[in-house]
Formats: C-alpha cells, sequence, structure tokens
C-alpha cells in the first residue's frame, strides 16, 4: 500500500467532473430543534437571498449547480423571475419539495386524511407546486408526507394506503411529460406508532403502482439505527427505481447533520454501490441531494463541508479497485475483498480533489477561500431588518 497521493488519472477526472450535489434552499434559512432556532446575522430573509447563498457554495465548490426548493416556504410572486435570478448566480432550480406538515388541516393527515377535502387540498397543493415546476423549469417533484397515527386502532392502517395511492395517482396524472416525481419514505416522525411511507419498499410499491416516471428518494436519516443503507441503494439501483438521496447525518434519529459527519465510512458504502452500479453518471436518472439543517454552525460552510464530505466519499469509492475486489470475491477470499475496499477507504484523497479543483480554475481549499472572501461579514452587515428565513420549528 502506498502512502502517497493518488494520481488525478482520467477516469476519475471525468467522473468527479460530472458529478453534481443538488442544495436545499432550507439549509440556509434557520432552523433549531423543539426547544429553540438560534438566529444568525446574515440570515436570508426570503428565496433571493436563499438562492444568492446557495451560489456561493457553487461558486467555491464548482459542483452544486441546483438548489431545491420547497413550497410554500419559498414562494414568490414571480416564479420565473426567481429563476431568472439564480441563473444570474449561476445556479438553476433543482427538485420542488411539497409541504403537508405544517398546515392545521393535515392534523390527522393529509394525502391519507379520511375527510376526501382534505385530501383534495393536499393534491391541489402538488398541483400548485407542478405549476412552480413549469414556471422554474425544474423537472422533479418531491414528496414526503407526515402522515401516520399515534394510536393503534386510530385509524386503519389499510384504508389510509389505499386513500394514499390514489392521491398519488391524481399527482401522478398531472405532471408533464418531462416530468419525474419523488416519493420519500421515513420510518417515524411525527407520527409515533405507524408512517404510511415508512420504508422503501412501500415506497417502491406506491412507485411501481403509479409508472416509469415516480421513484424513490433515500433520505439517510430516515432509517432505523443499523440499518443497512447501502443495501437499499444496491436494491433501487438493480430496479432502475433510486429517483434521488436526501444526504445527511444522522447520530440518533432523523438529525440531519452534516453528510459524512457522523459515518463518513457509511457514505463511502453508499458511493461504492453507486459507482458499481455505474449511477453516478449525470444520465443515471439519481439526482444527489442534500436535505440538512445547520443549527449551530454557520449555514453556507456547512453546505460547503457536506458537499466536500460528498465528494471524497465518492473519490474514495472511484479509487476501489474493482478487479481486484471481483478477483478476491469469486475465489470466496473474504479478508482480501475486504481488504481491498479498506484500502480505497483509508486513501487521502484531499490533494486529488484540491488538484481536481485548481484544474478547474477554482481554489484548492473551497472552506478557507470562502471564509477568506468576505461573503458572511458582507451579508451580515446588509442583510438588516425584515424577517430571517426559517423553518417555523
Ligand atoms: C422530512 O423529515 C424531510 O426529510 C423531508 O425531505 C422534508 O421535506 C424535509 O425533511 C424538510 O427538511
Ligand atoms: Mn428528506
Amino acid at each position: 500500500m502506498t502512502a502517497t497521493t493518488p494520481a488525478l488519472d482520467a477516469r476519475l477526472r471525468k467522473a468527479l467532473s460530472e458529478q453534481t450535489i443538488e442544495l436545499p434552499s432550507w439549509a440556509f434559512g434557520n432552523s433549531g430543534t423543539r426547544f429553540k432556532v438560534f438566529g444568525t446575522p446574515g440570515t436570508p430573509r426570503d428565496p433571493y437571498e436563499k438562492i444568492a447563498d446557495a451560489a456561493q457554495v457553487h461558486r467555491w465548490t464548482g459542483i452544486a449547480p441546483r438548489v431545491s426548493l420547497h413550497i410554500p416556504w419559498d414562494l414568490v410572486d414571480d416564479f420565473a423571475d426567481l429563476a431568472r435570478h439564480a441563473k444570474e448566480h449561476g445556479v438553476t432550480i433543482g427538485m420542488i419539495n411539497s409541504n403537508l406538515f405544517q398546515d392545521d388541516d393535515y392534523k390527522l393527515g393529509s394525502l391519507t386524511h379520511a375527510d376526501p377535502a382534505v385530501r383534495r387540498k393536499a393534491v391541489a397543493h402538488h398541483l400548485q407546486c407542478i405549476d412552480v415546476m413549469r414556471a422554474t423549469g425544474s423537472t422533479e417533484l418531491k414528496v414526503w408526507l407526515p402522515d401516520g397515527t399515534n394510536y393503534p386502532g386510530q385509524d386503519s392502517i389499510r384504508a389510509r394506503q389505499d386513500r394514499l395511492a390514489e392521491s398519488l395517482a391524481e399527482i401522478y396524472a398531472a405532471l408533464d411529460d418531462d416530468h419525474r416525481m419523488v416519493l420519500e419514505y421515513k420510518f417515524f416522525e411525527p407520527a409515533f406508532y405507524h408512517t404510511d411511507v415508512p420504508d422503501w419498499g412501500t415506497s417502491l410499491l406506491h412507485c411501481l403502482a403509479l409508472g416509469e416516471k415516480a421513484n424513490v428518494v433515500l433520505d439517510t436519516g430516515h432509517h432505523a439505527p443499523g440499518t443497512n443503507i447501502e443495501f437499499i441503494v444496491a436494491q433501487l439501483l438493480r430496479q432502475g427505481r433510486l429517483g434521488a438521496f436526501d444526504f445527511n447525518s444522522r447520530f440518533y434519529a432523523d438529525d440531519d447533520l452534516m453528510a459524512g459527519a457522523a459515518d463518513p465510512f457509511q457514505l463511502f458504502r453508499i458511493m461504492h454501490e453507486i459507482v458499481q452500479a455505474d449511477a453516478l453518471r449525470p444520465t443515471s436518472g439519481v439526482n444527489f441531494m442534500l436535505d440538512q439543517c445547520h443549527n449551530v454552525e454557520e449555514k453556507i460552510p456547512g453546505q460547503i463541508r457536506s458537499v466536500m464530505n460528498v465528494q471524497e466519499a465518492t473519490a474514495k469509492a472511484l479509487l476501489v479497485d474493482t478487479e481486484a475486489l471481483d478477483a478476491a470475491q469469486r475465489s470466496g477470499d473474504v479478508l482480501g475483498a475486504h481488504g481491498v475496499l479498506m484500502d480505497a477507504y483509508n486513501t487521502d484523497v484531499r490533494g486529488l480533489l484540491a488538484d481536481l479543483r485548481t484544474e478547474q480554475g477554482l481554489d484548492g481549499d473551497p472552506m478557507r477561500a470562502f471564509a477568506a472572501s468576505g461573503y458572511l461579514e458582507k451579508i451580515a452587515a446588509d442583510r438588516v431588518g425584515g424577517q430571517q428565513a426559517g423553518w417555523g420549528a
């Protein structure tokens, strides 16, 4: 094994320079826990300022060219104008996320609610999101529903599945030809007894029933502790049904911490499955997105660090000696195969990625370069007054 920095060969350069990571607009607003939301000087007051901040992440990393919106958090009067603003800042609008978790009518459910009027309202909200897609040029609709129950017997698990299938079919029917939708699962929270889309299997069943334009979103924070997430990745890729990731880290529940902070080895194992299935290609249909909150750290550098963590995990996955791995696996060499994987994981790829950035005309060290740019000081001075954007937690 060599301790020197691996070379940035043509294969690596191509794969890494084609990789893109989508950013969530809400990561730039204030967030917190149910105990407290801390404000930070310079926090965006509107979607325009969120996009300007997201563009900084792209400016310094070169691999984060899209910003995902959440509706109604990012409602504006003129979405075409917002898309223009994004373009002026060098980014585009990515997925449109619906929001079914902050309206009083949804207390007992949204797309699954027993009352058809509430279901109609939840479906109509998605039609509004599809209009936002049309106005912004976005092609992806992301659906996550908080629906579920807290007590056994509270509602019929089975009837809720039927109502969900019906509501989703109405939304799916409204998509344009070039639109896709992705359905996110989560095993608990805010409901604590049962959740209506708790796992990848349930999401996949609904997507299969809907059609080819519906795929599964895997949020890395949405599993029981100990779940083998890379197995799910491999399985969804086999079916051609992995639509997107929501990357983040968790120590306990849906912590929404920076991707790669809690378990960089897990992120590497996930990216290894992606690379093995040749799903890193921009045309693979997998959208690599972050879904994070920066409660105590600065938001823009928090996103830069997360993007770099995903990029480092990807570079390590690309360094796996596939031939040696395959040979060891076929010959039943357990420790040899494991060793090939660990050699790649234990390689320091920071120099290689710095070289790549330099080649692309970027600073080799995005964290340092952003800090030195004075942007945080500037927005703290400029953005005085108004209401800071937030989750409303
Ligand atoms: C739910 O916990 C979730 O992961 C969904 O993606 C939401 O839209 C998002 O969080 C909001 O951050
Ligand atoms: Mn998510």
